[in-house]
């Protein structure tokens, strides 16, 4: 089959990419205080961690801020988002309540995920976020299903599938990309490269560590923006939307620096005392504030304002999980498959294989 197929999706309307300098300063504004937002979030998440109010596993996004704003931002409502388990501000990103993600932190019936998610899995069909993943990778292919599934019936919707640089090495990633090049599928992968996965860095792990250049394996467009500034990534984000929707997928790696450990849990002991100091001048947060500071467009007293409202909004959140009750037993196998599965073992740790009647009484009885 020669790649790509011509394609007759309705496009959806988009304006042309917005220049940096163009956009209303309301909107440079809200960028900011989503970027906020995210901050405070995770670092809330962080605390409820080591408080043994958070179980699981818990990763988060400080460092990748305007990263996650600046893909939100690019997206349509109707558009498809799968993302790993680096995942709290992308749910905030898509509208969803800072209370249902906290409660499925939680763990609580109130959660996007009912509670049986947890940090790595959430999960919202009406914002179109279709996980959270805590297999690495394994968003990769369902992703590309999706993208498939909208191409079969020739919707106007794209997919935009996240994951770190560690990731491009699993199989996964270069089948669905072959794919996903063949027959013309409209998305977007997404890689925020921060250098590290876990411990390791990208060039120990990565024979081609320059990641938007293995799309060329499969005469995919692709292109590298700056993750720390929100409105490249907007723009990029945009354009390459606008590309998959004409029936040409696209890689978008994203550059930014993971501000502390793989997951909560890592102290990060891996990185050189001059790493560690770098990583002060890597903060997104604190860069946006500056430039819309030289713009005239934010002064000390709207950073302290847009600091109060991101704290209230997450004790909000914090507030509405504690309040909701954990999930009854009873459902532990409920919304595991979409529709039920004959044979579907319900049963509870500790419980027997079988039924004792099951084993035929043979041997010595006395
Ligand atoms: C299949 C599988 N192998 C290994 C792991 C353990 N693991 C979790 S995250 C991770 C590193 C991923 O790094 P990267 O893709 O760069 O994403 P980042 O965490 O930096 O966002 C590994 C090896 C896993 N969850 N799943």
């Amino acid at each position: 089959m020669s790649s790509p197929r011509v394609k007759n999706r309705p496009r959806t309307a988009k304006s042309p990419p917005a220049q940096t300098d163009s956009l209303e300063p309301e909107r440079l504004l809200h960028f900011y205080r989503q970027m906020v937002e995210i901050r405070r979030f995770e670092e809330r998440a962080a605390r409820a961690y080591t408080q043994a109010e958070i179980g699981g596993y818990c990763h988060l996004n400080l460092g990748e801020e305007a990263t996650v704003v600046g893909l939100m931002s690019a997206l349509e409502s109707s558009d498809y988002l799968f993302t790993n388990y680096r995942e709290h501000g992308y749910a905030l990103g898509r509208g969803i309540a800072p209370g249902r993600i906290m409660a499925e932190l939680y763990g609580r019936s109130d959660g996007v995920s009912k509670g049986w998610g947890g940090s790595m899995h959430l999960f919202d069909m009406g914002a179109r976020l279709l996980g959270g993943y805590g297999i690495v990778g394994g968003q990769i292919p369902l992703a590309t299903g999706a993208a498939l599934a909208i191409d079969y019936v020739s919707g106007p919707e794209a997919v935009m599938c996240i994951m770190g640089e560690g990731t491009t090495n699993i199989g996964a990633f270069h089948e669905s990309l072959n794919i996903a090049a063949l027959w013309g599928l409209p998305i977007v992968y997404v890689v925020i490269n921060n250098g590290l996965g876990m411990g390791t860095t990208v060039e120990k792990s990565s024979a081609e560590p320059d990641i938007y250049k293995r799309a060329a394996s499969y005469r995919m467009a692709s292109a590298r923006v700056d993750g720390n500034d929100p409105l490249a990534v907007r723009d990029a984000a945009q354009s390459a939307l606008a590309s998959a929707r004409s029936g040409k997928p696209f890689l978008l790696e994203a550059t930014s620096k993971r501000l502390r450990g793989h997951s909560v849990v890592d102290p990060a002991k891996y990185r050189t005392p001059a790493e560690a100091a770098a990583l002060k001048d890597a903060d997104p947060v604190a860069g946006f504030a500056a430039r819309l500071g030289a713009a005239g467009l934010l002064g000390e007293d709207d950073i302290a304002r847009i600091d109060v409202q991101a704290l209230l909004m997450v004790q909000e959140a914090v507030d509405f999980a504690e309040a909701s009750p954990h999930p009854t037993v009873d459902t532990l196998f409920d919304y595991t498959y979409a529709s039920p599965v004959p044979n579907d073992s319900r049963r509870l740790p500790g419980d027997p294989l079988f039924e004792p009647s099951a084993y035929p009484q043979t041997g010595h009885q006395a």
